[in-house]
């Protein structure tokens, strides 16, 4: 295994390439990160993904991989070490699969559609309302959506257990309580506490700090 060449191209606060990462150090898997900038895309990520043009993309001995979620499923399926990131149960892993695509497809949809101050912004609250409703729903009587252990379904919502506070924040806007969400918050706690999670995801106030600065010199 040592020998093989894995690198990936990523940004330290992409919540994307973070998936890629959480998987690998799972698996136990030896990598280089190249941090890219999105404002000047190296020729190689560019030459990777010639399609989305987006990060990540993980290079394996000279294979380019796009869409963290296909990336995601790759690692799985190239590397035996270590834990499993999806279920062996055709059943149990459509629905893993089912569960990535919602979180992908509907909750980062809405929670980008909250930001700012825009006529249309209370009703964008209202969706993702209803989007992490569904996800309480899905955590009741499990530690992670995976079960006992983090899964694809966990690892595809690091999203919601950083990201998406620190964007409610700067937002001014207070839906992520433990209140309304006890489970989806003792999830995060939960998330944020395992060993891997911690030595991957950007401490909070750093990346509030880039979100913060992001978005004054979008708006
Ligand atoms: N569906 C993609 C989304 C990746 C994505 O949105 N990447 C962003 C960074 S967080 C990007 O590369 N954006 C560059 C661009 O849009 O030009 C995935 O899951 O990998």
């Amino acid at each position: 295994m040592g020998d093989q060449e894995v690198k990936l191209f990523g940004l330290w606060a992409s919540p994307f390439s973070k998936r890629v990462e959480i998987a690998l150090k799972i698996k136990g898997i030896d990598y280089q990160h190249v941090d890219e900038d999105l404002s000047n895309k190296s020729p190689e990520l560019l030459k990777y993904n010639p399609v989305h043009k987006k990060l990540p993309v993980l290079l394996h001995n000279g294979k380019p991989i796009c869409e963290s979620l296909v990336i995601l499923e790759y690692i799985e399926e190239t590397w035996k070490s270590g834990p499993s990131i999806l279920p062996k149960d055709p059943y149990a892993k459509a629905m893993a699969r089912f569960w990535a695509k919602f979180i992908d497809d509907k909750c980062i949809a809405a929670m980008w559609s909250v930001r700012g101050s825009s006529e249309g912004q209370e009703k964008a609250v209202e969706v993702l309302k209803e989007h992490l409703k569904t996800l309480e729903n899905e955590l009741e009587g499990k530690k992670f959506f995976g079960g006992d252990e983090i899964g694809l379904v966990d690892i595809t919502a690091n999203v919601i257990a950083l990201w998406l506070g620190v964007l409610l924040d700067l937002s001014g806007i207070e839906l992520l309580t433990k209140e309304k969400f006890p489970r989806l918050c003792q999830w995060i706690d939960d998330y944020l506490d395992n060993s891997v999670i911690k030595d991957t995801l950007p401490a909070r106030e750093v990346y509030r700090e880039f979100l913060s600065n992001v978005l004054n010199s979008s708006s």
